[in-house]
């Protein structure tokens, strides 16, 4: 993909907080990652901008409805040139359901600490961990 296409080199993970906790996804695969925590998400497609992506993807994994795409911390370089970046976004519809995941859970700031995340969405830990202590 060319560097003018943009947006469709993105990943995009959605913050869900609600009650002061924070959604997160148990994943099954790939095994590197199986079993690690994340913020759920994916591939935007071409041309599709990143609050579109994460309504889709939650839809997809979660079977919610969510708008609003505020963005979280820094973005995370992946392999293959995409970048992985956070937003968070509100709840709409919908209570969130592991469709894709092998279990959801949601945690507070001490939580947060102790779970086991995939590496890459440690880097986001200081914004969503001040968000949950706010
Ligand atoms: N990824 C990392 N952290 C996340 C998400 C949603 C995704 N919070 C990484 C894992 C995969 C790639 O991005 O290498 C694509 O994600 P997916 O389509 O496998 O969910
Ligand atoms: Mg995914």
């Amino acid at each position: 993909m060319s560097a003018t296409t943009g947006r469709s080199d993105e990943v995009v993970a959605g913050a869900i907080f609600r009650d002061g906790r924070l959604l997160l996804a148990q994943r099954v695969g790939p095994p590197e990652l199986a079993g690690l925590w994340e913020l759920p998400g994916g591939k935007a497609e071409p041309g599709e901008s990143a609050e579109a992506a994460l309504r889709r993807e939650l839809r997809e994994e979660l079977g919610v409805e969510v708008a609003g795409a505020q963005r979280v911390g820094a973005g995370v370089p992946l392999a293959g040139g995409r970048v992985l970046r956070a937003y968070r976004v509100e709840l709409v519809s919908g209570e969130p359901r592991p469709l894709e995941h092998a279990a959801l859970c949601w945690v507070d700031a001490d939580e947060l600490e102790r779970i086991d995340l995939v590496p890459n969405d440690r880097v986001w830990l200081p914004e969503l961990r001040a968000r949950l202590r706010d």
